[in-house]
């Protein structure tokens, strides 16, 4: 197979070159020479404020950068994606999240349909449905109040889902409970449900297929689990809505399609959290935060439409990613909030980046001779300061980060904000510039251990600050991540919005499963997998 001439071009050459000059040069030089780059290299707009100053870069790389975003038609493919081109060419669909949060006076085609009023009347649906549930006028099958929500999806369906309503948790009803069943795994259904009842309970079925195992594994149990108490396939309308693409398969498992709520094709389901996917979240916020959740998102889009590329944050964190992918070769990027309630936003973004560009095949069908999409993760600071930030600060691999932090706490309490927010700003600062052997021996650390106390620094990093974590920032920040990662698989000529490499393992899957428990099936795979296999059956 032919391998894909990124390389070749001008402006990757360039890079190349630029970057032989540069990687040796340290952070504190470079604010040395400039002394005002921490003003310079920022960006503050729509309410974030981005420092990317702490970077190994100069005036010039940037410069570089933009050049290879210009020879690869970054701008007219990022327009591309908002007009509805089918720009998911391996799926034949257009790539549309962006309209999910377009106003309503948008018009946005799809073979020649405008898709924006029906995206208006889906979320005019969800906020008539989100109220009645939430003012207790939805009742369960007995007539009781519902209580808990059950949202049960799985990948695309579920980590937005839970990530949302962990990050607004705060602006949630603390009489309802809400839960998350996404692991085919019966102990997530088992310990989800523990201490429900299923006459206050309503499951949401999350699922564009409406076929994927796992889902409707969990949504079997959930009947089952329902009727068990409730005895009556009626209740099944009270207890269970359905938020899919597949019309046939809802009805099929007995779902009303008046209580389904569509979505579309053109929705990946990674770029699927302000569609109907995103009804559990509306539930727990209610309609209107929901509306300043999707005006987050759409003022990131005009951001990425209209903000010079040296101004727009999605470009620039794009770009700077794969300048330490393919120049350093980083090979991960750490996402570290200072602030507990994103907590699981490390992990969604695990699926929107690596499953978006964790490809080796270009659009053309070529192989990449260039390394693509990095590992993201991370976890919330300050708890990351006391177990592998060791490695990022001395380690042998550069890790860029990025710090997520804001101005004011949900919870002020005492001067724990101030504690926050200091060890945030600390943790750049000595990544950025370390602390030289002179200054160690001048502390009167001994010769010996003067190596293992210095902090050689030049280590990058992005600071990502807003005022405070309202359902509009954090749509602002998910956007912020889906156009970098939109703006990396142009650079790297991938299709960023199929997920060909998850199928296998699900057809291998189900070919095993009836093995497990049919002994008499003769076994044709390698030797360990007929040894696993058989070893699962000893202890059946
Ligand atoms: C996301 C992927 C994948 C998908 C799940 C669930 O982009 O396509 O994570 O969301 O496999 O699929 P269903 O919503 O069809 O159940």
């Amino acid at each position: 197979m032919e391998t894909n001439n990124l390389t070749k071009l001008t402006s990757w050459q360039k890079l190349e070159t630029h970057y032989k000059q540069i990687k040796d040069k340290h952070l504190r030089d470079l604010f040395n020479e400039q002394p005002e780059r921490g003003l310079k290299f920022t960006v503050n707009s729509i309410g974030l404020f981005m420092d990317y100053s702490k970077h190994r870069i100069t005036g010039e790389t940037l410069d570089l950068l933009f050049n290879l975003a210009d020879e690869l038609e970054l701008v007219e493919k990022r327009d591309a994606m908002f007009r509805g081109d089918k720009i998911n060419k391996t799926e034949n669909r257009a790539v549309l999240h962006t309209a999910l949060r377009a106003p309503k006076d948008a018009k946005i085609l799809v073979d020649g349909k405008d898709v924006v009023p029906e995206v208006h009347a889906v979320l005019n649906k969800m906020a008539n449905f989100s109220n009645r549930v939430r003012n207790g006028e939805w009742k369960g099958y007995t007539g009781k109040r519902i209580k808990n929500i059950i949202n049960i999806g799985i990948g695309g369906s579920d980590l937005g889902p839970v990530m949302a309503y962990e990050a607004l948790k705060y602006y949630t009803p603390r009489d309802m409970t809400f839960h998350f069943v996404s692991n085919v795994d019966g102990t997530d259904f088992a310990e989800s449900v523990y201490s429900l009842d299923p006459e206050e309970t309503l499951f949401i079925i999350s699922s564009k297929t409406f076929t994927t195992l796992e889902t409707m594994t969990n949504a079997q149990t959930a009947r089952e689990w329902t009727l068990k108490k409730l005895k009556d396939e009626k209740a099944i309308a009270k207890h269970f809505v359905a938020v899919s693409t597949n019309e046939k398969e809802v009805t099929k498992f007995g779902i009303d399609t008046a209580n389904m709520f569509e979505f579309w094709d053109w929705v990946g389901g990674r770029y699927s959290m302000d569609s109907a996917i995103g009804l559990s979240t509306m539930i727990a916020i209610g309609p209107e935060n929901f509306n300043e959740l999707l005006s987050g998102f759409h003022q990131m889009d005009e951001h990425f439409k209209t903000a010079p590329l040296e101004q727009n944050m999605p470009v620039l964190m794009g770009l700077l990613s794969v300048w330490y992918n393919n120049f350093f070769g980083a090979q991960t990027v750490a996402v570290l909030p200072y602030e507990q309630y994103l907590h699981r936003f490390p992990a969604y973004l695990q699926q929107l980046t690596m499953e978006s560009n964790g490809k080796h095949i270009t659009l053309d069908g070529m192989i990449t001779e260039y390394q693509t999409g990095p590992i993201f993760w991370g976890e919330p600071g300050t708890n990351g300061q006391h177990s592998f930030y060791q490695l990022i600060h001395q380690g042998t691999k550069i890790i860029p980060c990025d710090f997520i932090a804001f101005r004011q706490s949900l919870n002020p309490l005492g001067n724990h904000h101030d504690i926050l927010i200091a060890n945030v700003i600390a943790q750049g600062e000595a990544l950025a510039f370390g602390k030289t052997p002179e200054e160690v021996k001048a502390e009167g650390t001994p010769d010996w251990l003067v190596p293992h106390r210095t902090f050689e620094g030049n280590r990058p990093s992005t600071t990502i600050f807003a005022d405070k974590l309202t359902p509009e920032v954090l749509g602002k920040l998910v956007a912020l991540y889906e156009h970098s990662v939109f703006t990396q698989g142009i650079i790297w000529g991938i299709d960023s919005f199929d997920q060909w490499g998850v199928e296998l393992g699900k057809v291998l899957a189900k070919r095993i499963i009836p093995q497990l428990t049919d002994l008499k099936t003769k076994l044709d795979h390698d030797s360990s997998t007929n040894n696993l296999i058989k070893h699962y059956r000893k202890g059946l």
